[in-house]
């Protein structure tokens, strides 16, 4: 019924014009049933999963178990982000690069305006003013999602700070970025809505770098639906700190606690399957008494020179939106305890409790699950019970180990960064870069052999500098520009490391037990911050000597060691030679810088 269209300025609790104009724009294409402006308050969420759950959209998990929590299932062909359907409409193709998709703005626009034309009739249009960061830290900026999914509305409000408190940040007249999302399913003449609307088909995620702008069509599901992260938080983003000497990384920050109650802050880049949430809430092996290691954010950082000219990060977001697969009390307890309540849970499986279960949770799986795809499930019948890309959205302050400072608005002065992959050979544990600029030259190299096969084949190696290949919103080639010149601009810049927990033997055993036995590097790490670790000069950087870690509680040997250490020579240099080719194919604006810091590594050896 077309008589609900409402005149969105007279409900509309801010006096932005540009916002008041937007909304009505969109408002005008989409066609919604009504409008509604998220306020972010508990009452707003629990009205909308209760309407959920009376849809049918979500289940209400046992609230002795789960207290608060729901879980949802996806269509089976939206179960993730879409690299291939995700496009960088900057003006000249040139600046997208070699590794993103582009297209031009203006024959974008064309092909999302028939997608979006009354694409939410029937369905109500929710405006969510959100900040990425502290609201007001002067790192922090504001953005406005429209979308006409209520799941949406939920995620973010746990992900981002939503609501009220956000449009007054914002003011008669502030700046915000604009997202807009529709999963594509307008319901017309009384149509039955489904439980997870999408359109595969017609799945587009583009961006509008120069316009700060996104329009994401056809996908509910995580990076595709919640703008606030992979989009917003590292593509536009990205484009934004190039644009104003500030970096957007795709970082988990934390703290390290030495037993003296010095604290240093490190942040780390690591491609997907590394653990990279595990790492950010580490727990240092018990005999390590009085050593701290507190969480400030498991994926994204933003990172600014403070008033004394060092770097210092926040975490935009406010919450985790994990894997949960592989997820469990040993691996990682702190991201356990995190989703142990008022959480959102996307593809696991349902226990016959009401509660909710994923592979390597425990030990032994239950005798009876109902599955993602909601079918009955048993350990004999051969499928996974939970979707491999399944999720929990869970509130940064159900973390018992969240950093005091985490939501400071001055953010964490940055001591460390580590960049890091999944390498099977060659790479040892842990070495340091000699300066800034052969740390973006590891940044620029770094990469990961891959374990599923929807990333290519198994076990082939996937360069992903920085970590940031699927989220750089511009040329490559100029983000390693950009890094060097920040190197310069930064007081006393950080200290860059390399680590690789994966090295295997030749029987394919691992040689480093990683996860709590990580704190071991990291400590190292931090000493190198503190000008006290002691190492050695070899032809890829810095090492720590047998000598340099406290083994204390471990019988690690000398022997161990050596061959997780072991620097290979030939290997090494086949593979620094094998860079060139790729270096030149993907990067056509590549730093001579790196070109130069290759040429010194080859010296070197
Ligand atoms: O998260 C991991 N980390 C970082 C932890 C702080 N994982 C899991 C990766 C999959 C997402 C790891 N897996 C790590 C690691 O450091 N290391 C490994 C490899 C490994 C796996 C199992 C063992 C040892 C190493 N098991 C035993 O040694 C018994
Ligand atoms: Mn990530």
């Amino acid at each position: 019924m077309r008589e609900s269209h409402v005149n969105t300025s007279e409900q509309a609790p801010t006096q932005n014009q540009a916002l008041l104009d937007w909304v009505e724009e969109v408002r005008g294409h989409c066609d919604p049933e009504t409008v509604h402006w998220c306020d972010g308050t508990r009452e707003e969420a629990d009205r909308l999963f209760a309407e959920m759950v009376d849809k049918g959209h979500a289940v209400r998990l046992n609230p002795e178990k789960r207290p608060n929590s729901y879980l949802f299932r996806s269509d089976p062909r939206d179960v993730a982000r879409v690299e291939s359907r995700t496009y960088i409409c900057s003006i000249a193709k040139d600046d997208a690069g070699p590794t993103n998709n582009w297209e031009d703005p203006t024959r974008m626009i064309d092909r999302l305006q028939p997608l979006f034309e009354g694409c939410m009739r029937g369905r109500t249009m929710y405006v969510i003013p959100f900040s990425m960061g502290p609201i007001g830290s002067p790192i922090s900026q504001i953005g406005i999602e429209i979308t006409d999914s209520p799941y949406v509305v939920v995620n973010m409000r746990i992900m981002t700070r939503v609501g009220d408190p956000v449009l007054e940040a914002l003011g008669p007249d502030g700046f915000f970025v604009r997202c807009v999302h529709s999963v594509g399913v307008p319901l017309v003449d009384g149509q039955e809505d489904v439980p997870w609307p999408c359109d595969p088909e017609n799945t587009c995620i583009a961006h509008f770098p120069e316009k700060r702008l996104i329009w994401s069509y056809g996908s509910g599901y995580g990076g595709n639906a919640l703008l606030g992260k992979k989009c917003f938080a590292l593509r536009i983003a990205s484009v934004m700190a190039r644009d104003n000497d500030w970096l957007a990384e795709h970082m988990l920050i934390l703290g390290v606690e030495n037993p003296e109650g010095r604290k240093a802050y490190v942040t780390a880049a690591f491609p997907s399957a590394c653990g990279k949430t595990n790492f950010a809430m580490l727990i240092p092996p018990r005999e390590m008494k009085g050593w701290k290691v507190t969480t400030v954010g498991d994926d994204i950082a933003w990172l600014k020179p403070g008033p004394d000219g060092r770097l210092r990060a926040i975490n935009p977001e406010a919450g985790f939106f994990g894997v949960a697969p592989g997820t469990s009390e040993s691996t990682n307890p702190m991201a356990m305890a995190s989703c142990s309540r008022d959480t959102i849970f996307t593809n696991c499986a349902l226990t016959d409790d009401g509660d909710v279960w994923w592979e390597e949770m425990t030990d032994a799986p239950p005798n009876h699950l109902i599955d993602w795809k909601g079918e009955d499930w048993t350990p004999e019948c051969g499928r996974l019970a939970a979707h491999p890309n399944s999720r929990f959205t869970a509130p940064a302050e159900n973390c018992p180990i969240m950093d005091e400072a985490w939501e400071d608005p001055a953010g964490v002065e940055v001591g460390a960064m580590i960049f890091g992959g999944r390498r099977m050979t060659e790479i040892p544990l842990v070495y340091q870069a000699f300066n800034w600029q052969h740390g973006v030259y590891l940044g620029a190299t770094m990469g990961s052999e891959q374990t599923a096969a929807a990333e290519g084949k198994v076990g082939s190696f996937r360069r992903d500098p920085f970590a940031m290949l699927p989220f750089c919103g511009y040329n490559m080639g100029e983000y390693f520009i950009h890094w060097l010149k920040m190197g310069k601009k930064i007081k006393d810049p950080p200290r860059i490391f390399h680590v690789n927990w994966f090295r295997r033997d030749e029987e394919g055993n691992y040689l480093w037990p990683g996860f709590g036995q990580n704190m071991r590097v990291l400590r190292w790490i931090v000493a190198r911050v503190y000008g006290q670790g002691h190492s050695v000069e070899t032809p890829i950087g810095w090492m720590p000597r047998y000598e340099d870690l406290d083994w204390r509680g471990n019988d690690f040997t000398e022997e161990q060691w050596d061959e997780l250490m072991a620097i290979d020579r030939d290997g090494l240099k086949l593979s620094t030679l094998g860079h060139e080719e790729l270096f030149l194919k993907l990067f056509d604006r590549l730093p001579k810088e790196l070109i130069f810091e290759r040429e010194l590594l080859i010296a070197r050896f």
